[in-house]
């Protein structure tokens, strides 16, 4: 074949993309970010959509505006006379017309850097929809998959005293992802979470964690720590308070340790947290860390020793105004409508919500799940996209695992029963206990509608079994759930992590009216009344908390959002089935 000289490169470059697998980052390149000093690049940004990805193909990183041959270059990119958005936000509810928008975005920034003496720059980011490709003036530093977990990028090559900082974020649906191409919640695009540098000293203290062991003697405190390179040396473990301080050694790179101790436990009317430090050389990082122990005994949960049953209730991020950006005002009222609701427990759907939940949720009081986008039929035949949901189960747990509040990784949510699904969720579930020892592991399984039983593999695999229902909605022969209940023979607990019906607030009817507040609220009488009778059930997690953004919900009363709510999509108006929940769980102890 004879050589094309005179092609326009880009035009018919297919492979584009394949050359950023050099520069990907996961779980082994994250750092710690807790009390780091770092600077924010929050704020505004230049933005434009890119929906034909020529920021890619064309290289338009490079910056590149005189050719080899000397001559002037015409370019098709102009950064810094776009238009500014802010960051982090998502692109859907900052720009009108971008509303639906689910492809390439660029931003671009520029940013000073001044150099504080022998240190490393890390570039930190606490979520980008889905991957970021990241350039750093004119080189790319990196590429990320995974739409709601932190990475770090290593800079300190790269950085110099002005830079120019373009990342292009493609949140496009694709079916070999986490999540795949068809999910019942809207995805959002941008750069949604915070973006920071972070210094620190040329070897530091990469990870650490602490956590009682769970013996049931709640007398032992564990330490573990990673330096980022696989030296020799000591550590310090200090928690004042309980009048321990600890040099550790460190033997290539790592340390860990028991050690004695009767700390006050942590639990949701007394959450007591301990500020505990670590220290290597010049590096202290401290966090404030809660001790208990969250275990399964036959078909209890118990917290401390004693038995606990979860009075929940699923939530998503999606907020009205921002999307999956979110706040702490958001979030602690998130928390109070929680407690009013008389609960002690939230299912995070169906991805890693923000880090700032979890610390809320130490410091108040409330026992969380957490969850991977595992969700329905994804490629589980496909290796990359095990390596993509392994990383993101890697990110969450390295982010989370000092969180007191956290109790349970689940792995997924409603997926098929096949050989492929089982091998890909069991090495998940392998995945979870290998990096967190301290937590439950679950995940949302179906029920068997043809042999009216609780039927799947995973099952076995599991702590403590999610279960999905819908009797009374999607399955409208609601008599059928008792006799799953009586069919079932488990030796475990079980949580009902979604039942639930849709209801458009302040639309009133018979209780026989669907869409109508009355439909919903009778089913939640009903669903309640019949899973009090099982001696498996010990939490509930009804489907949702908030209305919210599902492009696939199109009939009257949903117009896009998903109405199962028991409040409203504004985050105040609440329906009745709100105050069923409200006395049920009222009566529970
Ligand atoms: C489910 C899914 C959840 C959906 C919900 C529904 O089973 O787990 O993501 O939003 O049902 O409303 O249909």
């Amino acid at each position: 074949m004879s050589k094309i000289e005179n092609f326009n490169k880009d035009i018919h470059t297919l492979n584009y993309k394949e050359k950023y697998e050099n520069v990907r980052v996961t779980s082994n390149d994250l750092i710690k970010i807790e009390s780091r000093e770092v600077e924010s690049l929050n704020g505004l940004f230049h933005f434009s959509v890119d929906p034909y990805e020529t920021c890619l193909r064309a290289s338009w990183y490079q910056e590149k505006k005189i050719a080899d041959n000397g001559l002037k270059l015409p370019i098709d990119s102009d950064f810094e006379y776009w238009d500014e958005i802010n960051v982090p936000s998502c692109w859907n509810t900052e720009i009108k017309d971008l509303y639906l928008y689910e492809n390439m975005g660029l931003y671009f920034k520029q940013f000073d850097y001044l150099k504080k003496g022998k240190e490393r720059v890390f570039l930190h980011f606490e979520a980008v929809m889905y991957r970021a490709y990241v350039f750093l003036n004119g080189e790319p530093v990196a590429m990320h998959d995974g739409g709601s977990t932190p990475f770090s990028i290593e800079i300190t090559n790269y950085i110099k005293e002005n830079n120019r900082l373009i990342i292009a974020c493609d949140a496009s649906r694709s079916d070999d992802r986490v999540p795949m191409s068809n999910t019942d919640w809207f995805n959002y695009g941008g750069i949604y979470r915070d973006i920071m540098l972070v210094r620190t000293p040329k070897t530091f203290i990469k990870d650490w964690s602490s956590y009682l062991v769970n013996d049931t003697n709640f007398s032992k405190i564990a330490f573990n720590l990673s330096l980022d390179k696989e030296v020799d040396g000591f550590c310090t473990f200090e928690i004042k308070e309980l009048g321990i301080k600890k040099e550790i050694k460190i033997v290539n790179g790592k340390a860990s340790d028991i050690l004695e101790a009767k700390p006050i436990l942590w639990d949701t009317d007394n959450p007591k947290l301990y500020d505990v430090s670590v220290t290597y050389k010049s590096d202290t990082l401290f966090e404030k860390i809660g001790f208990r122990e969250i275990k399964v005994d036959g078909l209890d949960v118990k917290l401390n020793g004693k038995s606990i049953y979860l009075k929940g209730v699923s939530v998503h991020e999606d907020h009205i105004d921002l999307g999956k950006t979110t706040n702490e005002e958001i979030i602690r009222n998130t928390i109070k409508d929680l407690k009013q609701m008389n609960g002690n427990f939230l299912r995070l759907a169906h991805y890693p919500h923000t880090r700032l939940f979890s610390k809320l949720a130490d410091e108040l009081g409330v026992l969380l799940w957490e969850e991977i986008p595992v969700y329905w039929a994804i490629n589980f035949d496909s290796k990359m996209t095990y390596l993509d949901a392994e990383n993101q189960l890697s990110e969450l747990i390295l982010r989370d695992r000092n969180r007191a509040s956290v109790i349970i990784w689940s792995v997924g949510n409603e997926n098929p029963d096949t050989d492929s699904r089982l091998e890909f969720m069991s090495k998940l579930v392998d995945k979870a206990k290998s990096l967190d020892p301290s937590r439950l592991v679950s995940a949302a399984c179906l029920v068997n509608t043809t042999k009216l039983k609780l039927e799947d593999r995973l099952m076995d695999k599991l702590d403590i079994i999610g279960n999905n229902e819908y009797y009374g909605w999607y399955e409208p022969r609601f008599e059928d759930l008792l006799t799953i209940f009586e069919n079932t023979e488990l030796d475990k607990p079980v949580i009902i992590t979604e039942f639930g019906a849709g209801a458009k607030a302040n639309n009133h009817s018979t209780k026989d009216t669907m869409w109508s507040e009355e439909y919903q609220q009778d089913i939640y009488k009903k669903q309640f009344q019949t899973i009090s009778k099982s001696k498996y059930i010990k939490g509930t997690t009804p489907w949702i908390f908030y209305d919210f953004r599902a492009v696939r919900r199109l009939n009257r009363y949903q117009k896009g959002f998903n109405r199962k709510g028991l409040i409203d999509s504004d985050r105040k108006t609440k329906k009745l089935a709100f105050y069923v929940t409200q006395e049920h769980y009222s009566k529970i102890k």
